[in-house]
């Protein structure tokens, strides 16, 4: 397989309202990004991802564009976006893009076109129907709660919108609405930056007569037809967020002879302690066995034919320490041994902000110092539905977005070293202890473990093409061996918070460790990586 420079490249994930407030407003913005650059390099990344910074009514946190060529002024001006990808480049960190194709904000002036008259230019932007017999086009759902159709009075019409109303999704089939996408991308691609982020790329070629969502017939030819006419000329890194792919998916996206997108994000493994057939609130115990399986079933699947996206957290996701390890008396045995699993795994890593210190999850009581909208709109539909208040907090406590959107925990100051004012989102009450400055210095500290790891990738061949085989004699442990012409690594994870024993235990150089000392049986969460001599 061809050698790419962001083979062994490490993205570290910027949500940019909760990063670093710069100018006493209670919102993160570019200015307090800048201000944190050296911070990340420190770490040794050398992509960011921003989350969206477009001009945007914020209904979905920028998810809702109303302008792709302009900042929003909360974050700052073209002029800082500028800088920031000048500062970058001087750190040799990229700047990755979010795109949201999919959908546009309802104050988008396409969507105030569209929606002006049936004859409008626009109107074949967006996607509209007929209602049926008074009500909807069709029982199809909104991802954030509700029908996914709009009733416009005006027109008499409906649009559709797969996440809030205030997203109408675009229509990809009209070519207009693609070239002017690429129009974006090349504006970006123009100003200096080196990757794109596709938005729910995987639902953009909806077939709805057909109840066509994710997936749609024509979404590899649209990929293909947006590589030919931007990604082919530029040497940028692209991942797509695909939460519908399974591997046979992801060969087609990612297979580099397919000419469509570097990698993408697939969540079957974060998706394995939701019930089947069930929503992401009603969650279950994970099985370990279920994620070596899918893990392991990714590291050899796409092995030599496509490439692999490793994430335990992104903002819509709780904190992995929450969710997987243990926040409280384990919190850096269990956040480390996670790292190990992911980083030395092959594909690329994403580091979410404050995973690296081991952020935690956050339980606020009244729905009222919640933002996120697709939790306020499951609140207000399951209440409806009869559950009780502890019922639904117990949700969004486990799952709810805003677990990882609450700002970023600098140091024990007021208001945590993020801002000088009310911040936007409440603040986790445990700053004082889980902050940059106190894990940095801390004699545990996560941030300098995982500086470890991601130095290992950049001085190591064997982790980043290393073949990865799966070592599953032991239930409770998470044990692979990575190999790599005459060398072999052999990584042994305790998943659980209860001593193990291990017959991979040995006595052969250790690479990584998040104890101190060696004993014949595993501990709590201990995480070893071995080279086997
Ligand atoms: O997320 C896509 C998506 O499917 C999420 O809605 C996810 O299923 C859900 O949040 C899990 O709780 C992307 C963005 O990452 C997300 O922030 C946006 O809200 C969404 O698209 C719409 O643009
Ligand atoms: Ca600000």
């Amino acid at each position: 397989m061809e050698e790419k420079w962001w083979h062994n490249s490490v993205v570290y994930q910027v949500y940019p309202r909760s990063f670093k407030d710069s100018n006493g407003d209670g919102i993160g913005d570019i200015p307090g990004i800048i201000s944190k650059l050296d911070y990340i390099k420190e770490l040794g990344v050398d992509i960011i991802w921003l989350c969206p910074v477009y001009a945007s009514p914020n209904d979905d946190n920028g998810y809702d564009i109303s302008n792709y060529f302009q900042i929003h002024p909360e974050f700052g001006t073209l002029e800082d976006m500028d800088q920031l990808i000048a500062e970058a480049a001087k750190r040799k960190i990229a700047i990755m893009m979010d795109i949201v194709a999919n959908h546009t904000s309802d104050e988008h002036p396409w969507f105030l076109e569209s929606k002006s008259s049936k004859d409008n230019p626009y109107r074949e932007y967006y996607v509209w129907r007929n209602g049926i017999n008074d009500g909807p086009p069709s029982d199809l759902k909104s991802i954030f709660s509700g029908s996914a159709w709009e009733f416009d009075k005006e027109t008499n019409q409906y649009y559709l919108h797969m996440f809030s109303k205030k997203q109408p999704d675009l229509n990809w089939h009209h070519p207009p609405v693609r070239e002017t996408m690429y129009e974006v991308m090349r504006f970006w691609i123009n100003k200096g930056i080196k990757g794109f982020r596709f938005d729910v790329i995987d639902l953009i070629a909806k077939e709805l007569e057909e109840g066509i969502i994710v997936n749609g017939p024509l979404l590899h030819t649209y990929l293909q037809e947006m590589h030919h006419e931007v990604l082919e000329e530029a040497d940028i890194v692209t991942v797509g967020e695909t939460g519908g792919a399974d591997l046979e998916q992801a060969l087609l996206f990612t297979s580099p002879e397919r000419k469509e997108l570097d990698m993408v994000f697939s969540f079957e493994h974060i998706a394995l302690d939701e019930q089947a057939g069930k929503q992401k609130w009603d969650w279950k115990t994970l099985d370990l066995a279920d994620l070596k399986r899918v893990l392991s079933d990714w590291q050899t699947g796409l092995a030599g034919r496509g490439w692999n996206s490793l994430f335990w957290s992104n903002h819509d996701q709780p904190r992995i320490v929450s969710r997987w390890g243990n926040d409280q008396e384990y919190r850096y045995e269990s956040a480390t041994m996670l790292g190990t699993i992911l980083h030395l795994m092959r594909g690329t890593p994403y580091i979410y902000q404050g995973e690296e210190i081991g952020m935690t999850n956050v339980q606020f009581h009244e729905l009222e110092s919640y933002r996120d909208i697709e939790t306020i709109n499951m609140y207000r539909e399951r209440k409806e539905q009869g559950f009780t208040h502890e019922d639904i907090m117990k949700s969004i406590y486990v799952k709810g977005r805003d677990n990882a959107r609450t700002p970023m925990q600098w140091n024990a100051e007021e208001n945590a070293g993020f801002t000088e004012a009310t911040p936007w989102i409440g603040i986790n009450t445990n700053y004082s202890a889980i902050n940059v400055e106190n894990d940095i210095n801390g004699e545990k500290s996560i941030y300098q473990f995982y500086k470890k790891l991601i130095m290992l990738r950049k001085n190591n061949k064997l982790v980043v093409y290393g073949d990865y085989h799966l070592l599953d004699s032991e239930p409770e442990v998470f044990a692979y061996t990575r190999s790599y012409q005459n060398e072999e690594w052999r990584i042994v994870c305790n998943f659980t918070g209860r001593k193990v024993e291990s017959s991979l235990l040995c006595d052969n150089t250790i690479i990584v460790h998040n104890y101190a000392t060696s004993a014949d049986v595993l501990r709590p969460y201990e995480a070893i990586v071995y080279k086997i001599e």
